[in-house]
């Protein structure tokens, strides 16, 4: 081969041929790709980055701890002397040990409670833990507790009364608001990364009249912490749940108008409980509850049961909420042997119902689905990993019928619980559902929401064939499980338990 012809070669290669392939005269052939089918659009609100992030951790922990510990009471008076707060064997590391075994990733701790001893030396009062006996005035709680939590892997939530009843401030608007934005700052700049701000509305009949500038607090809170999310009767990131038994409403809307709410109101109770569909803001419950009848420690009280504390998640979890499970520290500064005990009994009867998902192995058939076969959002996604709500099934645009999701089992199923849950980070939408196990209507209710869990009130249910039928929805609804578990514990009705068969 001459040079001159290996020369002529390359030079076609490189500058003739592209050019012949894609000049207007000749276009190049069209190649079909395969692309993806888009998601639907969203329904309105939806969750931040942090409401969604709070809303997957399901269980988090309240610690109640300070003066009232060492006077047996529920609400100081504020004339506690820092002199009686002596927990000779304070031990945060346990506390978050403790909140690790109870697979808890959020740990809120009262940082002031309403008789405004503080568990850190604030250089604004010497109402605090620097007066006391405790590691000889050196110590201080919040860092020991941020530190242990830093350790193992839990994040950090404060509480911090507005309501206190020691500091002379309160009462005298201007001067109070400055103090409480003072402590705000020492808090939220001193102690890394907060997760959770808790703003309690609570406030004694007789408490001085004044105002709180929360408008100033919230802007505080969010300048100083990026990821945090703010609690209080009217959010504006986490509302209350309106009462502190840890039940949210049968319905259950993480939508609400936060025009129609204001902290410390008690006629809004009910529309906390359950939200309301055309709220215009997202802004999800949390249900607070304690472990024992008080929110401090008494040595004359013991720990709810196990069938007790289920009772509270099905009631809160199980309705698209967070539990927000106090457990407080006693006089020694540490979690009673019975309430660590207690909690590890809580988590295993979790493990035991919602570890297996008896649903499986069923195949999965639906009333129509979006983009087609290979469109990504087939019914079989229901069945995926619980926690992954971005992959989902999602019905095709077109369909007008009732929605319906149906697990197709080769062998009998045996369960009473079913669990549901929606892709709600395109928004909540589903208003009605139903259940049917071999067409008997096992379970109905309105939201689902994050997680909507059922425990049969027939009980033990058999079957080969369960649907879901969604009868009403704000937008195409979008699942993301519909799972099928067996709660051990579960006795609905004594008599009937045993089992009921269905056709
Ligand atoms: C209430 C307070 O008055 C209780 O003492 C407790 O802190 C509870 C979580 O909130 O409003």
């Amino acid at each position: 081969m001459t040079n001159w012809f290996i020369i002529k070669i390359l030079f076609t290669i490189f500058f003739l041929t592209p050019t012949t392939q894609i000049s207007a005269s000749n276009p190049p052939p069209i190649q079909r790709q395969v692309t993806a089918t888009p998601p639907p659009l969203p329904v309105l609100p939806l969750p931040t980055f942090s409401q969604l992030k709070w809303q997957r951790r399901e269980i988090i922990m309240f610690f109640h701890f300070g003066v009232n510990t060492f006077t047996d009471r529920e609400w100081g008076t504020g004339q506690e002397s820092p002199a009686i707060f002596d927990p000779a064997s304070l031990d945060a590391g346990q506390w978050m040990e403790t909140a690790v075994q109870a697979g808890v990733s959020l740990a809120i701790l009262t940082a002031k409670h309403h008789d405004g001893f503080c568990l850190w030396p604030s250089k604004y009062t010497d109402h605090s833990v620097a007066g006391s006996p405790w590691r000889n005035g050196e110590g201080d709680v919040i860092r020991e507790f941020v530190d242990a939590a830093k350790a193992r892997g839990v994040d950090v939530g404060l509480y911090l009364s507005p309501w206190d009843r020691h500091d002379r401030r309160y009462g005298r608007t201007k001067e109070y608001n400055e103090y409480y934005l003072a402590q705000l700052q020492e808090l939220l700049n001193n102690y890394g990364g907060v997760r959770e701000i808790w703003f309690d509305g609570a406030k004694g009949p007789n408490a001085p009249n004044m105002t709180y500038y929360f408008n100033d607090w919230f802007e505080m809170v969010d300048e100083l912490q990026g990821s945090i999310n703010i609690f209080s009767d009217a959010g504006p990131g986490i509302r209350w749940v309106g009462n502190e038994k840890g039940f949210a409403g049968d319905t259950c809307w993480s939508t609400i108008n936060r025009t129609s709410l204001s902290i410390g109101d008690p006629t809004t109770l009910d529309y906390l409980r359950t939200g309301d569909s055309r709220g215009t803001d997202w802004l999800p419950p949390e249900c607070d509850v304690s472990i024992r009848p008080g929110w401090f420690w008494h040595k004359s009280e013991t720990p709810k049961t196990v069938g007790e504390l289920l009772e509270v998640y099905y009631n809160s979890v199980g309705r698209n909420c967070l539990m927000l499970l106090n457990v407080p520290p006693n006089t020694e500064g540490l979690i009673s042997d019975a309430d660590v005990v207690r909690l590890k009994e809580f988590r295993r009867a979790i493990q035991t119902i919602f570890s297996k998902n008896l649903a499986g192995g069923c195949s999965v058939e639906a009333s129509s689905q979006r983009g087609g076969v290979s469109g990504g959002f087939g019914p079989e996604n229901v069945v995926g990993g619980d926690d992954d709500i971005w992959t989902y099934w999602a019905p095709a645009d077109e369909y007008t019928g009732h929605h319906w999701i149906k697990l197709v089992s080769p062998k009998r199923l045996r369960f009473n619980v079913v669990r549901i849950q929606e892709a709600i980070g395109l928004g909540q939408r589903v208003r009605r559902h139903e259940v049917y196990v071999d067409g008997v209507r096992v379970a109905n209710g309105t939201t689902v929401g994050y997680k909507r869990l059922h425990r049969l009130e027939k009980g033990v249910v058999e079957g080969r064939v369960v649907t879901l039928r969604i009868v009403g929805s704000r937008a195409t609804p979008l699942i993301s499980s519909f799972a099928l578990h067996f709660d051990p514990f579960w006795h609905p009705n004594k008599q009937h338990q045993d089992k009921i068969v269905l056709m």
